[in-house]
Formats: structure tokens, sequence, C-alpha cells
């Protein structure tokens, strides 16, 4: 199902003052000079060699060049192009195809039939006039893997790719987190893989993606601060953010989903129920860290509107009405039944919303919220809770995502937590599809005392994507079902994604490796 809203006359509402305190807060990138590790040559008609890091192939028409860099890299390429032979008589015609993997640099661009913009594959095709020529590409690319194809020289010439480099980008120095040093190969492997890709994701804001969307999500960016806390500790990226989600948001004062840094901070009109309610969570955990007083203050109300405003969206028995169903994100998973997702979500973030108003010294709240949420996790259970199935039903369907945000709502009995998980990792239907929701079901495990599940899990889901080749890891992934995506084609599908970056916090602060 397609995740887009589109509102034609949508105005922000921007506090300038919020947003120019974001603004002072724009970090500096650090960058890196990068060289391709190895080089493959695939000519024309088929055959293929690989090029010592000293050899400059003469290319012709149909002939393909792969550049591998060794690692995942965000930041601008320049090729220095020649030609060999007689003299240049026609333009040098190429294309450059850019991809975070193997897989996706194998997927065709011209098969894409999915509903995201097809503009989002890293793809070029120029004219050089004359050669020599330094290209300097325009614009920033998240990649591995760039492959040059020679679409046409002439019977002339010979193209001749003499260097290419990547000015890598970050906010971070990716070296500079501590390794885990856990003794367990594939723990310290997983350890330093998710901090690679929280490093890659950490641009002049938390990125959902540097491929794709390039974007700050709500939902990601509360994964990306915890990691963040326990690695590169750049709280000031943390704070830009959430200024940047105060001081944008939609008219009635709801935290969007998502938003625009360029050319300006612009809310996106999209609006996700439980993204939202991340933004308490992520503000709680923010100040757990650093005591902003500044950040409590000015950011403080537009926590609780958030709160408020889910609080407004049960009916009158309690129940999220359709249209907070409808905006709940979750997981990528259109079967799934998200009614009880949305109110355990909501509880969740009612425990951060107490925490703040306690950091605030707001009575009111202090009073009010505690018998709110104590009424809605009862609620909880008499509605969603089945004795007979030994789970949490929503609406008729038993979900895996179902038992995990009803035990992370924490409705007071470790028995039935355990229970509600043991039945989630036996549910075969409904599978979770990507590394926020499996994040969440690591978190769920261990909430229910299961950390040896929990660690087995770890090492399972994110393992199988190192198995699979990953070296950040991924937006989508499901090992059962390797290439599926959301968007109707792989090749669109983020392969540096920031929600999936959680294993460093989950070893360093949840879990110790062999408990
Ligand atoms: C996608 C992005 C982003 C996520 C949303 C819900 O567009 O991958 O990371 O937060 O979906």
């Amino acid at each position: 199902m397609a995740l887009i809203s589109i509102i034609e006359d949508f105005h922000p509402l921007n506090s300038p003052r919020l947003l120019d305190r974001a603004a002072q807060l724009t970090p500096t990138l650090s960058r890196r000079s990068c060289k391709p590790a190895s080089l493959c040559l695939l000519r024309a008609d088929g055959t293929e060699e690989s090029v010592p890091p000293e050899g400059l192939p003469e290319l012709r028409r149909g002939d393909s060049l792969c550049l591998d860099f060794g690692e995942h890299l965000v930041g601008y390429v320049t090729l220095e192009l020649d030609c060999a032979g007689s003299h240049q008589d026609a333009p040098a015609f190429l294309s450059l195809r850019f991809a975070e993997t193997r897989k996706e640099l194998e997927q065709d661009p011209a098969a894409f039939d999915g509903w995201l913009s097809r503009s989002w594959i890293q793809e070029e095709t120029l004219h050089v006039d004359l050669l020599p020529h330094r290209l300097a590409l325009p614009r920033r690319y998240a990649f591995r893997y760039l492959r040059l194809t020679v679409l046409d020289t002439s019977p002339k010439y010979r193209l001749v790719l003499r260097s290419a480099e990547c000015r890598a980008v970050s906010a971070v120095d990716p070296e500079a987190a501590e390794p885990l040093a856990s003794g367990d190969a594939l723990l310290d492997r997983i350890h330093a893989v998710s901090l690679k890709t929280l490093a890659e994701c950490m641009q002049e804001e938390f990125e959902d993606g540097p491929k794709r969307d390039r974007r700050l999500w709500m939902g990601d960016l509360r994964l990306q601060a915890l990691s963040n806390a326990v690695s590169f500790r750049n709280f000031d990226l943390v704070k830009r953010c959430l200024y940047l989600f105060g001081g944008t948001r939609f008219p009635d004062g709801r935290v969007a989903a998502n938003l625009f840094t360029r050319p300006v901070p612009e809310a996106d009109d999209t609006f996700l129920f439980d993204y939202a309610l991340m933004f308490p969570v992520a503000l709680e955990e923010y100040l757990r860290e650093t005591g902003d007083a500044e950040a409590l203050a000015d950011l403080y109300g537009i926590a609780m509107e958030q709160v408020d405003y889910a609080l407004s969206e049960l009916d009158e028995t309690g129940r999220p009405n359709a249209q907070a169903v409808h905006d709940c994100f979750i997981d990528w998973c259109d079967e799934l039944d998200k009614e009880a997702c949305a109110l355990a979500v909501l509880i969740y973030a009612l425990d951060y919303a107490l925490a703040l108003a306690r950091r605030k010294g707001d009575e009111a709240r202090i009073e009010a919220l505690p018998p709110k949420a104590a009424a809605l996790r009862r609620l909880a259970l008499d509605r969603y809770w089945s004795e007979e199935a030994g789970c949490f039903v929503s609406n008729g369907q038993q979900a895996p995502a179902t038992q995990v945000w009803m035990v992370l709502a924490d409705l007071g009995d470790p028995v039935r937590d355990r229970r509600a998980m043991e039945a989630a990792s036996r549910m075969t239907g409904l599978r979770m599809n990507t590394p926020y929701m499996h994040h969440y079901y690591v978190m769920a495990l261990l909430k229910a005392g299961m950390s040896r599940q929990a660690e087995r899990h770890l090492k399972d889901y994110w393992g199988s994507m190192l198995d699979a080749g990953a070296d950040t890891f991924w937006e989508c992934w499901d090992p059962t079902e390797p290439d599926q995506s959301p968007y109707g084609g792989l090749i669109v599908n983020s392969f540096c994604h920031a929600w999936s970056c959680t294993p460093a916090y989950i070893l360093r602060r949840c879990l110790r490796p062999s408990d």
C-alpha cells in the first residue's frame, strides 16, 4: 500500500524561533577521500576480466567497468576521463549506475514498475564532448558499486577512466565508535555494521536512508537517537532534529511523520499516529542523556500536544478510531490489523509523557496521566487479550506485531507477556518485514524476560542480512522472501537504512552478550 498523503493546500505551522535554533545546530560534515578497492571489466561480448588497480582498460561501445569501493559510501564522485586512439571525433556517451548492493546493481531500471518515483534509481546518462575531462558529478550518491557503461564512443577512439574518487561525507567518523569486543564474532560484526549504517545516515539531519528518502522521519529518528547515545553521542544532531520536528508541524500542532529541510524546513503533509507519539518518547530519552533544560522548556508543550491529540482519537469506549488506525505505520504489512497496536503505542508513549511531566513539574499532568494510562491498560487487556487463543487478538487477527506492542505497553503480567511472545514466535502469518518492527520484537522479548531468545533473534535476523551480503543494514528484510519490496521493486529499496541500526543500542544497553 502506498504511504502517500497529498494535501495540495498544506500550510505547516512554523515556529521561526525553533527553526533558527535547529539551524544553529547544523553540523559541519567530515569528508574523506575514497578510491575504488577493485575494478572489473565487462566487455560488450559478455567476457569479464578483473583489472589491476593501476590498469587503465580502454572501453568501446557496450563495455562496462564496475568499480567496487569496498565499503558503503555517501558522497560526491569525480571521474577523470580520457581517450585513447585517434582524435575524439564524436561525444562519449556514458551511463552510470550507483548501487548500494550487488543485487541492486543487477536490477534492470527499465523493469521497475512500482508506486514510488523511479527517480530514486541512482542512474545518469550523459555526453562528454571533449576528452580529457574531469567529471565532477553534482549529486550525492549512496553506494558501494559504480558501473560505468560506454553507450558509445566512435570507431576512432576508446574511453579511458584514469581515476575515480568519492568524497565521502558524514556528521561523524564511523571509526570513532568503540568496537563491541564481546568475544562473539557475529555480535561484534552486527554491532560494527549497525554503527556503519548509523554513521552513513548521519548527515545534516538523521536521514532515514542516504539513498532514499534522504529525509528526517520521526520513527527512524527515535531509533537512531538510541544507537547514537551508545556510540557517537552527537546529541546536538538529535536536538537539531527534535527542534525541526517542533519547528514545522501540521497546522493543528501535530508532529509530521517526516519533514523536508531544503530549501527551507517544511513538514511533509503525512501524519502517522504512532510516529507522532515517538516525539515525546524521543524527547524524554534525549533529556535522560543530556538533561537539556532549554529543550525541555521549548519542546515540552509540543510533546504533550501529541499525547493529547492521540487521546482525542479514542472513541468513547477508549478504542482508537478508524482514522487513528489508518494513520498507524507499525510495519510495512498491509494485512495487519493495527487497532491494538495503535492503542498499545499510545499507552507506551504515556509513560514517557509522565516522565516528561515529572521533569517539568507539571502537577496537573502528573496527576492526570497515571489514571488515564491505567484505564487504557485495563481496556487493552479486556478487549484484546484472549485466554483461549493465549495471545492478543486485534479484530479477530493474531499477529506478531500485536503481541510485540501489547507487551511493550506493559499491561502488568510477566507470565502473560511471555505467553504472548511465545505465541508470536510460533506465528507464521503476517510476518514482520522491517528492521523497525524487528527492533521492537527484540525489545518485547527482553521485556518478557526472554533474553536468550532476544539474542538469538538478533543474531538470526541481522546476521541473515550479513549472510546475504550486507555491509550496511537494510530497510526491508525477510530472509524467507529476500526480494520483497514495499515499493514494487527492490531497486528502490534502501540498503543503508536508519531504523536497522539498533543492534548497537540493544547490545550495549539491553542485552549482555550470552546472558
Ligand atoms: C519509508 C521510509 C522511512 C519510514 C517510512 C514509514 O518511506 O523508509 O524510513 O519511516 O517509510
